[in-house]
């Protein structure tokens, strides 16, 4: 009973929030929506909240013609939470489709991504790696949520399945990523090919989902070529026109096993984007970094690594907090113990500043997260003997912990 009257509060208008039949009420009635906003979604036919959850696939694409995405897909989120116990099943997890050429790091971006101990263990696996054959299921759990990572071995010989029975490969995903190795040059060529194919039998199959491309092995003493930065170019403009739901200033990631903090941010930014409550946890997640005077705040994913809440003040202080975060698991010996870590950086920047950097584990509801917070004020660092933040976090998140595992919806095609 108190889940539901906590979703009211959070999710609609006050004047809502005694209704009782949720389905048929307006959609203004949501929290964050105004008038003229809700008049475009009745010129849809979607006039109530059973409709928006309901119908939004159809009108998707012209709807993200006149609003942010963010804003659509927070709409749809909340209209889907507040009929949970109206429907029969609502999570399904998702599913993430890893695809490329043979030899570009498919596998190794999966392993270091879940890798944890040493840095050299890490690269005794990664040589001792064979090409992928067909098919390779993997299953992260994510916040409740369970994350079906399919990677589609690269060999030429497994390809030809893959685009002759697209059906039994792509149908059900949520998101792709197409994996480029920025430093085989002979092979630019048949990666951008095979690229087109992919794209040309999802849009066979009406598979309107992001796209994300990684150019990996983007190691830190690589420099592109020319001729790599035409033809990424190319293969980037290639996306941007044939796949609507392909956004070039967000779905563009450069990696490395070298850079372990480009493969936690590029799964972490995925994970969050195809996640339809991401909104309603940044928000939180800043409310958090706000209250505990935090330039970074991130949430991890006890068992993936991966970052699902997060609030960061720039993109740099992301890079670091990410790296130390691997840094430190690495050399915590004892996981099942409770762990505390800080640690101190001077920022590259012209004050000079100081920063400190803490880790440690927290409990909610049972299960284990790990917290990083990046803060220039000492009297943070000093207030961690007490429960105070696992209470702050507590008081911003708890709601969306909780429904953790409705943040991803089957969606219809
Ligand atoms: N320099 C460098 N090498 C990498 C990186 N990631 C992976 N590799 C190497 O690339 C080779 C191929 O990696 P895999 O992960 O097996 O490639 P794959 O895409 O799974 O290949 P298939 O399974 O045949 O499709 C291995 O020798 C890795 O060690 C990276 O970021 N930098
Ligand atoms: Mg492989």
């Amino acid at each position: 009973m108190k889940k539901v009257l906590d979703i009211k509060e959070k999710l609609l208008k006050e004047d809502y929030r005694k209704e009782t039949n949720l389905a048929d009420l307006p959609v203004i009635a949501l929290l964050d929506i105004r008038e003229s906003e809700v008049k475009s979604l009745e010129n849809f036919g979607l006039e109530t909240i059973e409709k928006l959850a309901k119908e939004w696939n159809k009108h998707y694409n012209e709807l993200s013609k006149l609003f942010p995405k963010e804003r659509i897909d927070s709409w749809i989120a909340a209209s889907k939470l507040l009929l949970v116990e109206k429907t029969e099943k609502i999570t399904t997890g998702a599913k993430i489709i890893l695809a490329g050429i043979d030899n570009v790091g498919k596998t190794s971006l999966s392993i270091a991504l879940k890798h944890r101990g040493a840095f050299s263990l890490l690269f005794q696996k990664l040589n001792a790696l064979t090409p992928t054959r067909g098919l390779l299921r993997g299953k992260l759990e994510v916040f409740g949520l369970d994350i079906h990572l399919h990677e589609l071995g690269g060999q030429k010989i497994y390809r030809d399945d893959y685009l002759n029975n697209p059906e039994q490969y792509f149908i059900g995903t949520d998101t792709i990523i197409y994996v480029v190795d920025v430093q085989a040059e002979d092979r630019y060529e048949e990666s951008f090919e095979y690229l087109k194919q992919i794209v040309n039998v999802t849009q066979k199959l009406r598979l309107d989902v992001p796209w994300t491309i990684f150019f990996h092995k983007s190691d830190p003493d690589f420099v592109l070529s020319e001729k790599a930065n035409s033809i990424f170019g190319s293969m980037v403009q290639y996306l941007h026109s044939n796949v609507p739901s392909f956004d070039p200033a967000k779905g563009i990631f450069r990696t490395s096993v070298h850079i372990r903090s480009s493969i936690l941010g590029a799964f972490s930014h995925i994970f969050r984007n195809i996640s339809l409550i991401q909104d309603y946890i940044a928000n939180a997640s800043k409310q958090v970094a706000e209250t505990l005077n935090a330039e970074f705040f991130g949430l991890y994913d006890f068992r993936s690594n991966i970052c699902f809440a997060q609030y960061s003040k720039n993109e740099k202080l992301e890079e670091l907090s990410h790296n130390a975060y691997y840094e430190a698991i690495e050399t915590i010996a004892n996981m099942r113990e409770p762990f505390l870590r800080i640690r101190r950086y001077v920022l590259d920047d012209e004050e000079k500043t100081n920063e400190i950097f803490i880790l440690r584990d927290l409990e909610f509801k049972n299960e284990r997260y790990i917290m990083a917070l990046l803060t220039s004020d000492e009297s943070v660092a000093r207030k961690l003997d007490q429960d105070e933040i696992e209470n702050i976090i507590n008081r911003h998140l708890e709601d969306w912990i909780e429904f953790r595992s409705y943040a991803k919806f089957p969606t219809a095609i």
